[in-house]
Parts: C-alpha cells; structure tokens; sequence
C-alpha cells in the first residue's frame, strides 16, 4: 500500500484536510475532493467557506501550474471534474441559504470558449443569494443570449470569458443588443480571469466582477436600483 493511501481524510485537522484537498484537487481526485468537502461541511465550516477556502483556492494552485506548463489540459481536466464533484455537493447548500427570489440573470460563457468552472461558480452564488438563474452552459453565439434574455424575461445577462481571444465576443453582443435597440432593457455583468474593469467600460458593460461575491453584490444593487427607477 503506497503512503498516499494511508491518509484517512477524516482523521486529519481541518488545516492538514485543506492541504491534501489541494493536492487531491491538482491530481483531480474526485471522490477525495467529494469526501473532503462532506467531512469540512460535518465539522460546521458553511458552504462558502468550503467554496472559497477549500475548492476555489486550491484551483487555483492548478491555475498556476498550468501557466507555468507543469500541468497540461489533461490533468486540469481532470481537476475541474474534481473541482465539479465538490462544487455538486455545495450547489443546493448555498442556494437553501438564499433569500426569496430578487432577479433572473441569464448566463454563458461566450463563443469559441469552453471555461465553465468559474462560469458555474456565480450560477451557483446567485442562486445561493436568491436570483433565478437561466445557464447557457459554454460556446454561446450571440442568438443564444438574446433568444434566452427574450425567452425568460431576464433582469441581468451575465457573460464569462476566460481567454483573451474570447473576451472581445462580449462587445459583439453588446453591439448587437444595441443595434437592436435593446441593451437598456438590461443589466450586463461580466466576468472572467483575463477581463478587468477597464475591459468592461470600454465595451459597455454596467459592471466587471472580479469574483462570484462581487458578482452578487453588483447584482442586487443593480437590480435595486432598477426597482427604485421603476417605483420612482
Ligand atoms: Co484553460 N486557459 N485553456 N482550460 N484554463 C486558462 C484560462 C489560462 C489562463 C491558463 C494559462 O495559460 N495560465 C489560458 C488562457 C490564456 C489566455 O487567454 N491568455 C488557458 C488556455 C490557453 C486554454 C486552452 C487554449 C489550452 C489549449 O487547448 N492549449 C484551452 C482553450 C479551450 C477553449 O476554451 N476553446 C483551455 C482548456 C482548458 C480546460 C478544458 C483544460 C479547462 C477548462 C475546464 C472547464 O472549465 N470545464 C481549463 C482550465 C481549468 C483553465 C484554468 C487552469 C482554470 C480556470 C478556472 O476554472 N479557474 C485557467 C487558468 C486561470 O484562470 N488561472 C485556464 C477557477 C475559476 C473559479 O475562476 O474562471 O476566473 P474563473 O472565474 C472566477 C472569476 O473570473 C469570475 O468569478 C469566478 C468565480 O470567482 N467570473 C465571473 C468568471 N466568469 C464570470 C462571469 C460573471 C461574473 C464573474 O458574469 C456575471
């Protein structure tokens, strides 16, 4: 029996059971990553704690290395169905913790991308803090967001890119909203490693989330400030 299988997750303290999360995390373990996040859930940690402390950095470090080429698409493959494992286990925690419901946001990664972990992540955040969200999964053609926007009477469309050759598609949905004459029937919120603020001005977008949490927070300001011009 080799070292790595001697480690009994349950018996490690809640520092040591993060680290091996890690390390289960890089070699895409999924039932380690599963058990981890049900044994940090017993010990009382809340689901966003396991989130952001446990998945979310650790995917990070995967981040990292595959920028570095140590780790190759493959292996992060496996680690984002580890990653999505832990993050199934969470979604229905941190939704029965949200509010009633305050919006609906539409959401996709752009076309040409295939990134949907951080994409998921928000979803999951949203729902969690009471918004009804509509996923368009990855790849969408501009059609598919105003189609689903149309369709579902939405409040927000948020859009995800994860790859610098991606991120310009945002601007041609906004474009298109615009020729349409419909970009101010709704909130666009965008978000995505390679993006930063100034990406989401230039394009016209209402707001660029660095994070899920910061996803949330300019969700319900926007839409409150949306019921006040409304009952104004
Ligand atoms: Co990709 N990949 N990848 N990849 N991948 C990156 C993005 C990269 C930065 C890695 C690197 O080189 N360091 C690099 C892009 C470089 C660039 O564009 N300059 C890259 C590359 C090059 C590629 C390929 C081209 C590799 C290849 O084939 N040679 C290829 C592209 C395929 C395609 O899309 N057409 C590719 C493929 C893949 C995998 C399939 C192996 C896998 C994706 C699996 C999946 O998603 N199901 C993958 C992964 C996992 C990554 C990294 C390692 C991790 C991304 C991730 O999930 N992060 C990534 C490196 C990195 O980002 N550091 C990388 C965790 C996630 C929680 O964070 O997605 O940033 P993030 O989401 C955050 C915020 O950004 C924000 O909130 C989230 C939660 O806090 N946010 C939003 C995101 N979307 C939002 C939307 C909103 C609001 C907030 O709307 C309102």
């Amino acid at each position: 029996m080799s070292e790595e299988e001697d480690i009994i997750l349950a018996e490690l303290d809640d520092e040591e059971l993060v680290q091996q999360m890690f390390d289960d995390l890089y070699d895409g373990l999924r039932e380690e990553i599963e058990e981890g996040v049900n044994i940090l859930l017993a010990r009382e940690w809340t689901p966003y704690k396991v989130l952001t402390e446990a998945l979310v950095s650790g995917m990070t470090i995967v981040g990292a290395d595959f920028r570095d080429g140590i780790l190759f698409v493959p292996e992060v493959l496996l680690s984002a169905n580890a990653m999505k494992g832990g993050m199934a286990i969470l979604k229905p925690l941190l939704a029965a913790t949200g509010a009633p419901q305050v919006g609906k946001m539409v959401i996709g990664t752009v076309k040409g991308d295939i990134h949907d972990i951080g994409k998921n992540l928000v979803s999951m955040m949203m729902e969690g803090a009471g918004f009804d969200v509509v996923d368009l999964g990855i790849n969408n053609p501009v059609e598919n967001y105003i189609e689903a926007l149309e369709r579902e009477n939405a409040d927000i469309l948020g859009m995800s890119a994860l790859l610098t050759t991606t991120m310009p598609y945002m601007k041609v949905v906004i474009d298109t909203l615009i020729e349409q004459g419909k970009r101010d029937d709704y909130i666009i919120l965008v978000g995505g490693a390679p993006l930063n603020e100034e990406f989401g001005k230039a394009i016209g977008a209402d707001g660029y989330c660095r994070d899920a949490a910061v996803a949330v927070e300019m969700a319900k300001d926007f839409v409150a400030r949306k019921h006040n011009r409304m009952s104004a």
